[in-house]
């Protein structure tokens, strides 16, 4: 482990050779695929189907604990979407320039973080038809619950460039690629009473680093 880790601390080095496993979905890979075209950097998009991925799970080297997404990096292999999602951030230079920067993006990833786990959730409740689920989407983002993480995100955006910039610096980081993936999973209409956020998911969404692979991009949300 610590001969990859050195060599990506040395700046003089070539990028590692990155090959990130993931199903056909955005779901929990998309934030590292967001990390890689977001700074230009070389990866293999690894796409495992869901026919294809009985046959790979029980291969502990590649799936350590038989789940997706994992990352190798020069053939070593990695998971946990988080550890993955910061590793490249810090890699790239996309999680802040100190602390206090990083204290923002961490806020911001784990209010959504909550956001994600209330879908995933409705999407498992078999109980619900999909009419149901649907209902459901909806209420996750509009519920009281919902309103105040919303406004406690804009506020933080707020404190940033008066909030018509990113969440910290002046550019894209982790922070504001995890709250466009996730607000991205449901009708943006249902950030219409968050201006700035509204704003915000335009900007990344049409920003120079990721408006062709966007424009691109056909893989759905969840299966
Ligand atoms: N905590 C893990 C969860 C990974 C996870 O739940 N992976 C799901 C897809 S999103 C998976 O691999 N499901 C297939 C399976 O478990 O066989 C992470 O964030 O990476």
């Amino acid at each position: 482990v610590t001969l990859f880790l050195e060599k990506d601390s040395n700046k003089n080095n070539n990028m590692p050779k990155y090959v990130l496993n993931y199903f056909n979905i955005q779901g929990k890979g998309e934030v590292a695929r967001l990390l890689f075209h977001c700074k230009g950097v070389e990866f293999e998009d690894n796409k495992i189907s869901f026919q294809d991925w009985p046959s790979h799970k029980s291969n502990h080297a590649r799936f350590p604990l038989g789940q997706m997404p994992t990352l190798e990096i020069d053939g070593h292999t990695v998971c946990q979407s988080a550890a993955i999602n910061v590793y490249l951030a810090e890699t790239f230079g996309l999680n802040g320039a100190n602390a206090s920067e990083r204290l923002v993006i961490n806020q911001v990833c784990e209010t959504l973080n909550d956001f994600w786990n209330d879908y995933v959730g409705v999407y498992r409740n078999n109980t619900l038809d999909s009419e149901q689920k649907k209902q459901a989407f909806a209420d996750i983002l509009t519920n009281e619950a919902a309103k105040l993480k919303l406004s406690f995100i804009e506020s933080l955006l707020k404190r940033n460039n008066d909030g018509h910039g990113y969440f910290v610096g002046d550019s894209i980081t982790l922070g504001d690629l995890v709250f466009f993936h996730i607000t991205g999973m449901v009708d943006e209409s249902f950030l219409n009473d968050y201006p700035l956020l509204t704003e915000l998911n335009n900007r990344v969404r049409h920003s120079a680093e990721l408006k062709s692979y966007l424009d691109s991009r056909s893989h759905p949300p969840m299966p």
